[in-house]
């Protein structure tokens, strides 16, 4: 048995030059994954489930798991010397560690601190993702707006926490993407899928059916595709939407399968968050040989112009993101 804090040290002693800030940040992240996991398991007991009274700054409303997740992570991610400063999909400015170690901390964390978090009422599986990138500014400065506006193909590190039938972080440095299950017995989370290699073709889309006639014409004629009988490509594809982006997209990476959020009337530039959620997807799928777009160009490849900016996201097995690709941008 091999723990998450062994792997990324044996890791480490790959890189003769590296100075064990990364390997305490994703500590600190796992710290917090772990406090998320016990008060997310015993969330009938306490009065931590439903709403607050705020929004966010999406005007989305935030439950008391949305607030518990965010403070815990910024507190975790506070408490080093490494980060210097965070944006949460939570808060509505980025946040500039003031402290005179973080201001020298090398980088920033941009994250969704408790993803489906509508789903957590009803004991369905929620997840926490997080992008880690090199700041661009000064190091001793306080951090700008510019150190978190940067492309996903700059990302450092990647991951997620999906809080399931078992607790798993799945995290990527830009070799691989390695997946580790929690024990709670022995408070560890021990190795359990390294380098995962998605399936190139599966059985599953994953897609809000319920917008299928918000969706443009073309997306539609891709559900089509998915919905219609051909042996030769085991098609129907079984639908499967959990409405969590983490637990689909873990479905897909293990299993084989495309997850789509495309534009729709309501959201006409796509649902997901660019920076917290289509930006980490997209690399660790991408680690696992996956595939991701936003329907004309890769996701990793936009250049973010706001924080809290939206984007369609299609992304998962990468022969059938290459088909639906063909459906929006027919030849
Ligand atoms: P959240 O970060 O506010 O929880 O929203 C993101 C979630 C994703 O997890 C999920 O895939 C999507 O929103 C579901 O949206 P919808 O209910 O419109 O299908
Ligand atoms: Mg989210």
């Amino acid at each position: 048995m091999k723990t998450l804090g062994e792997f990324i040290i044996e890791k480490q002693q790959d890189f003769p030059n590296a100075t064990g800030e990364l390997t305490a940040l994703l500590a600190a992240i796992k710290l917090a994954a772990k406090i998320i996991h016990r008060d997310i398991n015993k969330a009938g007991l306490v009065d931590i489930l439903g709403y607050t009274e705020k929004q966010n700054v999406q005007c989305e409303r935030q439950t008391k798991l949305d607030q518990f997740a965010n403070e815990t992570f910024k507190a975790a991610l506070e408490a080093r010397g490494e980060v210097a400063g965070i944006a949460s999909e939570e808060e509505e400015n980025f946040i500039a560690f003031t402290q005179e170690r973080a201001r020298k901390g090398k980088y920033v964390v941009l994250l969704d601190p408790l993803d489906g978090s509508s789903n957590s009422d009803v004991n369905v599986s929620v997840g926490t993702i997080f992008s880690i990138y090199h700041r661009l500014s000064p190091i001793g400065s306080l951090v700008t707006l510019n150190d978190f506006l940067q492309p996903g193909n700059q990302q450092v590190a990647a991951g997620y926490v999906i809080y399931g039938s078992s607790t798993m972080l799945v995290y990527t440095t830009g070799h691989g993407t390695h997946g580790f299950t929690y024990d709670p017995t022995l408070g560890v989370f021990c190795l359990s899928h390294e380098s995962i290699q998605t399936p190139t073709q599966g059985n599953f889309y994953s897609v809000n059916q319920g917008n299928q006639y918000q969706f443009p014409s073309e997306v539609q004629q891709y559900i089509h595709y998915c919905q219609t009988r051909d042996v030769a490509t085991s098609r129907p594809y079984s639908a499967c939407y959990i409405g969590s982006l983490v637990a689909d997209f873990h479905r897909n990476l293990l299993k084989g399968g495309i997850y789509l959020y495309p534009s729709t009337q309501t959201h006409p530039q796509g649902k997901l968050r660019l920076l917290y959620e289509c930006n980490p997807i997209a690399l660790l799928a991408e680690q696992a040989s996956g595939r991701a777009t936003d329907g004309s160009q890769w996701i990793l490849d936009i250049q973010p112009i706001s924080l809290h900016q939206r984007s369609s996201l299609w992304v998962g097995s990468s022969e059938m993101v290459a088909k639906a690709e063909s459906f929006i941008q027919p030849l």
